[in-house]
């Protein structure tokens, strides 16, 4: 059967409160901080050495394809009536509106510290304690909108400036390229404006949204859900068009061993971008 996944601000009563349960529950089997240590794992970038399979490349949209449906997976098995909701940031805009509700993520972290205080993922519940990171902090942190630099989450325009490229992607295939959706989604460019779509979401949340362990904050998975419905917006718009590179870099490139072709395998998984490219058969967004 194929599952839906909602707009958040959708959500009815039940299904928020289902929503976090499942979370919680998959905390405190120990599960949900494999899944931050797996993307700790992969948080390579241009300047790192070895393959690039989530970030800073073509595939970083299969990668969080099949990471976000592991969490969704993880979640059904604590309630099959769950799947992961998303956060249309062009649309909810305010740090006081959804999901930063008690009832959901609860809100911002407090000025002294930026300790996120109400909701379910407040360290003072006891059920989220943060023991993967790459800062020791053991509180969720949140700085939404950047109380000392503020800046905004990116807007309609933007996000379809990204959707209006058809090329998936172009050569060198890294943070540099100006064109293709993938890098105008991603969002890297140089200094202020590698904050753009994706980056840039992940720059207004703050706090543990911030970095390899942003897995620790669970508005990731509706970040990413948002940025997944994207990829298959553009693939609706832009039919002719595929996942590229088709073929791996050859020896001579800069790039030899360093992404993932449409037929290789991504890693952790044993799947390809071409198996991710169409998950019509497992979910659709409403
Ligand atoms: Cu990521
Ligand atoms: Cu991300």
């Amino acid at each position: 059967m194929v599952y839906v996944r909602k707009n958040v601000t959708k959500l009815t009563r039940t299904e928020r409160r289902r929503f976090v349960e499942a979370l919680l529950e998959v905390k405190r089997r120990g599960e949900y901080d494999e899944f931050v240590r797996l993307h700790i794992t992969h948080f390579v970038g241009d300047g790192d050495r070895g393959l690039r399979a989530a970030h800073m490349t073509p595939s970083f949209l299969p990668w969080h394809r099949r990471f976000v449906l592991d969490l969704e997976t993880a979640l059904r098995r604590v309630d099959s009536s769950v799947t992961v909701p998303y956060w249309d940031w062009t649309q909810d805009r305010r740090a006081t509106a959804l999901p930063w509700t008690d009832d959901l993520l609860g809100g911002n972290g407090r000025p002294s510290d930026r300790q996120v205080m109400t909701g379910p993922f407040a360290y003072r519940t006891g059920n989220w304690t943060i023991r993967a990171g790459v800062t020791q902090g053991a509180f969720l942190t949140r700085d939404l909108g950047r109380a000392r630099s503020p800046i905004d989450l990116p807007t309609k325009a933007e996000l379809q400036q990204a959707l209006d490229d058809p090329v998936y992607d172009v050569a060198p295939w890294n943070s540099t390229v100006r064109k293709g959706f993938r890098n105008k989604m991603e969002g890297w460019g140089s200094g202020r404006s590698s904050w753009r779509n994706h980056n840039r979401v992940h720059r207004w949340v703050g706090g543990a949204m911030l970095g390899g362990a942003s897995v620790n904050d669970p508005v990731f998975w509706l970040h990413h859900a948002f940025v997944d419905l994207q990829w298959q917006r553009w693939q609706q718009r832009h039919r002719a068009h595929r996942y590229l590179p088709d073929r791996p870099p050859g020896r001579g490139s800069g790039q030899y061993r360093r992404i993932v072709a449409r037929h290789e395998r991504l890693p952790p998984w044993n799947v390809t971008p071409d198996q991710l490219e169409d998950v019509s058969a497992i979910y659709r967004y409403a």
